[in-house]
């Protein structure tokens, strides 16, 4: 395994093109932050993997968001400025240390990342997570764009010192992934303080929480009145008389499309600056919020009594972008229509919906739950894509972790007849499969969990967990035996599948089927991108054999097509691309008619 290779020391004033994660990481540096900890999730992990190398600090993943933001906090009481990074659901899984943290408050600023996916690029859902830190009572801060999310770690961290408080830092996928010019400032030195005991402070016991809960609502009226003359929000005059609230990566679009118009640009959005809004709202005579997903800025300002129209003229799904802020511009009459300033990229790009790689060992295993006709509850991870065509064999989805739990729940009521299997992948079952697990045990579910372990978070790029051996940084680190594990969860059969052998898995997931209690699959084979590619022995079609019966696209390896070549009846045979044919096999063993051979020096073109 690599070692990650550090950055070099930033020691004066330094201009950098960088994606706004790149952007926060630095910025993070620049802010005086020590310690950062997270777990994976698109769009938020190459914060931490950019942070991660920046010498003179420390940074390690969690198993899950939860334990993440846990150790966040005991790193800020220890007096470090810290932090936390994960993708929007991952919010919801640290929810609930969010929640009484906001009480306790923090002692080193305490900033954490949630990443949101609007339009659901690689999500379960497209939740706005604005709404969390209103209801944790927290200050948030929405950047528009690199430079901002950079500047804005400062800030952060100055205003999570100064009202002792977490602070979330709320971005979305294309704050995350555009690139943009970035001033960089030399780093200052590190401070940390260590844990000093203050029980009244940090002990949550009703009779102390009742006493923090007063200080969280004087904390939120000293914020908003901060909020109001704070320079992150922001009046831009200009003509017209319409005036635009708008924040976050909405804000480009709107400048895009109307450069003249007066907006007010939110940078902290909670509290909202709702006095400035207004006086702003008084120099037009109408107000337009332009904002992605919920009407979060828009039901603020209603409910202050402020006119003004928002999700009338724009949708409360998906992104937005400047045709689609046109569009809604022309609705509300801000805009006649007559000429339009987006200017189309002229081509469509291609749509590659993502699939199982071509060797993916994830992928023999659905062949052999289709065999055994099994009820399959997945979980999220590539293997989520065992769930499309052609495989069709995943039939429910959720979150992470809650395959095991509807597996068990499925068997509580209905005792099905047909097998009954959860599918989860080794970092899921360490995210949150464990507890299932104990559950289906404790209360005896007839069911079949099959952990596939290829040994990374493949899903979000391959990072590394505590089952891979390594750290963060590619460092040696202790390996968490599934196995071990399983068993100490009470687990009497438990088997290692190597699920390159279909028949094998296929029998073995049989003689699971007739266990009356809750059964385990650990699948051996690692993932074929990381750490290193299968060797490239490609598999090849017999032509003459081939009868074009289609079992072979069945399996959705993207190394095989159609040709040109038809049999008698028009029907396409098929080749297998020897570039990207990973030599796993599985069209092999599924071919009826023994068309598909491996490539050998003998059949080499010499
Ligand atoms: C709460 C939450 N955190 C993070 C993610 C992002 N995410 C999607 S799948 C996944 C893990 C995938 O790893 P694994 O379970 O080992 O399956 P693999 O992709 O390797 O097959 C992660 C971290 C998420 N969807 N939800």
């Amino acid at each position: 395994m690599a070692k990650t290779k550090k950055l070099p020391e930033i020691k004066e004033p330094l201009k950098m093109l960088l994606s706004g994660n790149e952007a926060i990481a630095l910025g993070a540096r620049e802010a005086g932050i020590y310690f950062g900890v997270g777990y994976p999730g698109t769009p938020s992990t190459e914060i931490l993997e950019t942070f991660a190398r920046i010498p003179g600090i420390k940074a390690q993943w969690s198993p899950n968001e939860k334990v993440a933001f846990e150790v966040g906090i005991g790193a800020a009481l220890a007096g470090s400025r810290t932090l936390v990074t994960m993708k929007h659901v991952g919010v919801n899984v640290a929810m609930d240390p969010l929640m009484t943290f906001a009480y306790t408050g923090t002692v080193g600023g305490f900033v954490f990342i949630s990443a949101d996916d609007p339009e659901l690029h690689s999500s379960q859902n497209e939740q706005d997570n604005r709404i969390l830190a209103r209801f944790a009572k927290i200050p948030m801060l929405e950047p528009s764009d690199s430079s901002e999310a950079h500047d804005f770690m400062k800030y952060a961290i100055e205003i999570s010192e100064k009202f002792e408080t977490p602070l979330m830092l709320r971005i979305t996928t294309r704050i995350s992934h555009a690139k943009g010019i970035v001033n960089l400032e030399p780093w200052p030195v590190p401070e940390v303080t260590g844990f000093k005991r203050n029980p009244e402070r940090f002990v949550m016991i009703p009779q102390y929480a009742r006493k923090r809960h007063t200080e969280v609502e004087k904390r939120i009226i000293s914020m908003r009145e901060f909020s109001n003359n704070s320079p992150l929000n922001r009046v831009e005059p200009g003509t017209g008389n319409i005036g635009i609230v708008t924040g976050g990566v909405s804000y480009n679009y709107v400048r895009e499309v109307m450069p003249d118009a007066p907006i007010f640009k939110v940078g902290m959005s909670n509290p909202m600056p709702i006095d400035s809004i207004r006086e702003f709202a008084a120099t037009v005579d109408k107000l337009l919020v332009v904002e992605e997903l919920e009407p979060y800025y828009e039901e603020q300002i209603l409910a202050a009594g402020i006119a003004c129209a928002g999700k009338e003229y724009f949708p409360i799904e998906g992104e937005l972008n400047p045709d689609i802020v046109e569009a809604g511009l022309i609705k509300a009459g801000a805009l006649d229509g007559s000429t339009s300033s987006v200017h189309p990229v002229g081509f469509n790009v291609l749509p590659r919906p993502p699939v199982l790689c071509s060797g993916c060992p994830h992928r023999p295993v659905y062949q052999a739950l289709k065999k055994i006709r099994a009820d399959v509850f997945g979980d999220i991870g590539c293997y989520t894509l065992g769930a499309l065509k052609p495989l069709n064999a995943m039939h429910a989805c959720i979150c992470m972790g809650a395959s095991i739990g509807m597996a068990d729940g499925v068997q509580q009521v209905s005792g099905s007849k047909k097998p009954v299997v959860a599918v989860i992948g080794d970092s899921t079952f360490l995210h949150s499969g464990i507890t299932g697990l104990l559950d289906a045990v404790y209360n005896q579910a007839p069911m079949i969990l099959v952990i596939l372990d290829n040994r990374a978070t493949a899903m979000t790029g391959g990072q590394q967990h505590p089952g891979t051996g390594f750290t963060l940084q590619g460092e040696v680190a202790p390996q968490v035996n599934l196995f071990e594990i399983v068993k100490a969860l009470g687990v009497k059969r438990v088997y290692d599948v190597d699920s390159y052998d279909l028949d094998k898995t296929i029998e073995i997931l049989t003689e699971a089927s007739e266990i009356k209690e809750p059964t385990v699959l650990i699948t051996s084979q690692p993932c074929v991108l990381y750490p290193e590619k299968l060797p490239p022995q490609p598999f090849d079609v017999d032509l003459d054999k081939c009868n074009a019966c289609q079992v072979c696209l069945h399996i959705g390896c993207p190394s095989i097509s159609h040709i040109d070549q038809t049999t008698e009846k028009g029907l396409h045979l098929v080749a297998i691309d020897p570039d990207t044919c990973t030599g796993c096999s599985l069209c092999d063993q599924v071919c009826p008619e023994d068309a598909i051979f491996e490539i050998t020096h003998e059949h080499a073109p010499v």
